[in-house]
């Protein structure tokens, strides 16, 4: 079955919807087969957005990605990875479809509320970050 990475980013955390995030999920038919709440250390962070290494946004995005705890989640169902970028909507939250959590909730191109894996390769990459158990 596939698996997808998520983490709900300190943002998400910070304004007490990670129950109403992970209902989204649930409610799509997924499940949640892995959870865990840390604060992320700056190796991990660097790990996981190494691709945007060169960006002018990438401080910003180090600095917010490890600034409180967030909640890293395995979850798995048909399709999963594609379902959950759609639930989460564009990373943009001007752009995001009506509906979605970035819609809803996030604050900024930054600040989002979400992560998700973007293909079967950044799945993979991204669950060994997260969960090397
Ligand atoms: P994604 O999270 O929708 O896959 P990516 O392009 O992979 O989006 O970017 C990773 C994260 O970097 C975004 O979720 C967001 O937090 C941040 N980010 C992306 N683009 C910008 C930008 O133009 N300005 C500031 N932050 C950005
Ligand atoms: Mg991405």
């Amino acid at each position: 079955m596939e698996r997808t990475l998520v983490l709900i980013k300190p943002d998400g955390v910070e304004q007490n919807i990670i129950g109403k995030i992970i209902n989204f999920y649930e409610e799509a038919g997924l499940k949640i087969v892995a959870l865990r709440m840390e604060k992320a250390n700056e190796e991990v962070a660097m790990r996981h957005y190494e691709q945007h290494n060169d960006k002018f946004f990438y401080q910003d995005l180090i600095k917010y990605i490890t600034r409180s705890p967030l909640c890293s989640l395995i979850i798995e169902g048909e399709g999963a990875i594609e379902k959950v970028r759609k639930i989460n909507g564009s990373t943009n939250p001007i752009k995001a479809e009506k509906g979605t959590i970035r819609n809803l909730f996030a604050k900024s191109v930054t600040e989002n509320c979400v992560h998700a894996s973007d293909s079967l390769e950044s799945a993979e990459r991204e669950i060994a970050i997260w969960f090397p158990n």
